[in-house]
């Protein structure tokens, strides 16, 4: 096939420093992942899984040095600090390069380079975009297979046109006769984006988020980039389409900070009989206006990389049979019978594993069976759940827009906002506590607005901007509405006060609801429009009034003192700050002054 001259020009620029023993294009085929499967067998990255009982799937487990993205070594190199912001790491590009030719010299030696074409959304929808990945990781070129669409094909969509340039070495050449180890990588890590270039350079690290450059590299911190440029949104958000009872069907968008939930809610079984949940994606969004002025969204992703634990056929049952084959286990653990299993998926532990670390493990060990960021990587075609429209090149049309985080105390389970500025505000104010997803503060509660925080590429405060502009393109009345929801309120004894899941059908009823304007469901607060007592539906569950008033009511003196954290917070984005977003606070301020 005629290969596009910018990329075999890069190619052997690339080829030349990094100094792999051979170069692969790929193509995209089975015959080539099964290869490249086997490849990993032999090494011992990959264990086969039993055939019997989950053909086709393979487990990996990776250097303990190197299980979760790495925040604090990712950089956003734009040409002038202010663009990369206050919440980025940044470091002066040509600076940045001299020291990334430096560790990229000779990386791949003993190595093979893979050549990835891939696209980021259906081929030939004018929401997607292409990038090409070069790594010297046949792990990453499976994962890749699964979460992108890649190969030929992309090739030939992409003829002489431009593309996302993503390099990736995992910096641990070989010597002749040195034998690999089966997880390589290096200490030293470096995830670095050139925004105005729109390339990314990833060192050191084979693991998720940091290798898959897809994913939070190209998909979110170099499409952010691009859709501001361009005026769109690049969002950390899943995408469902609704059905209610009499078939009236609406798309929503959802963003929450990592392993709060995202993929469960995208796969949601709902308990209210008559709603259907159908899925389009579980991670990121790209959004683009139709002709019709409203917002059409695209998954750009074609597979799944879930957390593990906690997934279960009573958490997501979908989840469960999206992996029943073809797929990659990721630091869990390994059954007597050649299976998986992780903390929460059956709730009697096996008597015996093969923990993550590739240690002995029984229900009495002291070290954990999957470690907490341990993954999925599944085809999302194998969803049972998929949307029928999860493809289609127009996007899905967005009614409308939730935000939520990770808060055990104070913020109610779901309420509206009053239009999009303060939509825009509530996104802005998202504060979650820390997951496993990344390393670090594990449990602390940290602001991370429009879960965007580790995946904005540029400086946050000309993303607000860039969010409340979006506003001003379109009718008002065919902007998708905004909700805030938290599905993760507990007691005093840190019991869950709501039971989520398949329950939060509830929650979704009521914002179907609203996206409507039924009358007389809503009460209008200091914060926003909320569910009126009798307006949620209840029917089958038991929640004492009790419970259902700590979650719908607002703690005034709560709210005042997160007015504070938020003022504060505001602060480090300086000029950047919009007004009109420090105007939604003083409101805020002024409303929970006169009206608790
Ligand atoms: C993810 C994350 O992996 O947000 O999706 O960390
Ligand atoms: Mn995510």
């Amino acid at each position: 096939m005629k290969k596009n001259k910018k990329l075999q020009n890069w190619v052997n620029e690339i080829t030349q420093m990094c100094k792999p023993d051979k170069v692969h294009w790929c193509t995209g085929s089975e015959e080539e992942y099964n290869l490249l499967a086997d490849l990993l067998v032999q090494n011992g990255t990959f264990t086969k899984l039993n055939e019997k009982i989950r053909p086709n799937s393979f487990c990996a487990q990776s250097d303990p040095d190197d299980v979760a993205r790495v925040e604090d070594r990712t950089y956003i190199c734009s040409l002038s600090k202010e663009d990369a912001g206050p919440t980025n790491n940044w470091e002066e590009p040509v600076k940045m390069k001299s020291i990334l030719q430096n560790l990229f010299n000779g990386s791949m030696k003993g190595r093979t380079m893979y050549v990835i074409p891939f696209s980021m959304g259906p081929l030939g929808s004018n929401i997607s975009y292409i990038g090409i990945q070069l790594t010297d990781s046949p792990y990453v070129v499976c994962n890749m297979k699964i979460m992108t669409r890649i190969g030929d094909k992309v090739l030939e969509a992409l003829g002489e046109g431009d593309f996302v340039h993503c390099l990736h070495s995992v910096g641990a050449p070989l010597e002749k006769n040195q034998k690999d180890v089966p997880w390589p990588c290096n200490k030293t890590k470096y995830i670095v984006h050139f925004p105005e270039e729109k390339q990314i350079w990833s060192y050191g690290s084979g693991y998720g988020g940091n290798a898959l450059l897809g994913k939070k590299c190209f998909a979110l911190r170099i499409a952010s980039v691009m859709a501001k440029e361009e005026g769109w949104l690049a969002e950390h958000m899943l995408i469902v389409g609704i059905t209610s009872p009499q078939g009236d069907k609406k798309y929503i968008a959802a963003a929450f900070p990592s392993a709060c939930g995202k993929t469960n809610l995208a796969m949601l079984t709902p308990t209210l009989p008559g709603w259907k949940v159908e899925t389009v994606g579980d991670d990121i969004a790209w959004m683009k206006f139709g002709s019709d002025g409203r917002l059409y969204a695209i998954n750009p992703e074609a597979g799944f990389f879930g957390v593990a634990p906690g997934t279960s056929e009573t958490t997501n049952p979908n989840a469960m049979k999206t992996m029943n084959e073809n797929s990659i286990f990721t630091n869990v653990a390994i059954t007597p019978e050649g299976d998986v299993w992780w903390e929460g998926m059956t709730n009697k532990k096996p008597p015996l594993l093969k923990n993550w670390l590739g240690h002995d493990w029984t229900p009495e060990s002291n070290e954990k069976a999957a470690h907490p960021n341990s993954r999925y990587t599944i085809p999302a075609n194998q969803c049972p759940t998929i949307d029928p429209n999860w493809e289609d090149p127009k996007g899905v049309p967005i009614s409308a827009i939730l935000f939520g985080g990770r808060r055990a105390d104070f913020i109610p389970l779901v309420f509206q906002a009053f239009n999009w500025q303060h939509g825009t505000f509530l996104g802005s104010i998202i504060s979650s506590e820390i997951t496993a997803a990344a390393v670090g503060n594990f449990g602390k509660v940290r602001h991370d607005p429009f879960a965007m925080l580790p995946f904005c590429g540029y400086n946050m405060g000309d993303y607000f901007q860039h969010w409340i502009d979006i506003g001003k393109m379109t009718d008002a009345e065919k902007l998708p509405k905004i909700f805030y929801v938290n599905w993760f309120r507990k007691d005093e004894n840190g019991r869950f006060i709501w039971p989520g899941f398949g329950e939060n059908i509830r929650a979704i009823k009521w914002i179907f609801e609203r996206i409507d304007n039924k009358p007389d469901n809503f009460v209008e607060s200091a914060i926003g429009i909320l569910p009126k007592a009798d307006s949620l539906d209840l029917t089958g569950l038991e929640i004492s009034n009790e419970s259902l008033r700590e979650i719908l009511t607002i703690k005034r003196n709560k709210w005042i003192d997160e007015v504070t954290n938020i003022r504060n917070y505001y602060k480090i984005f300086g000029d950047k700050m919009p007004s009109a977003l420090i105007d939604e606070l003083d409101n805020l301020e002024s409303r929970l002054k006169v009206n608790p």
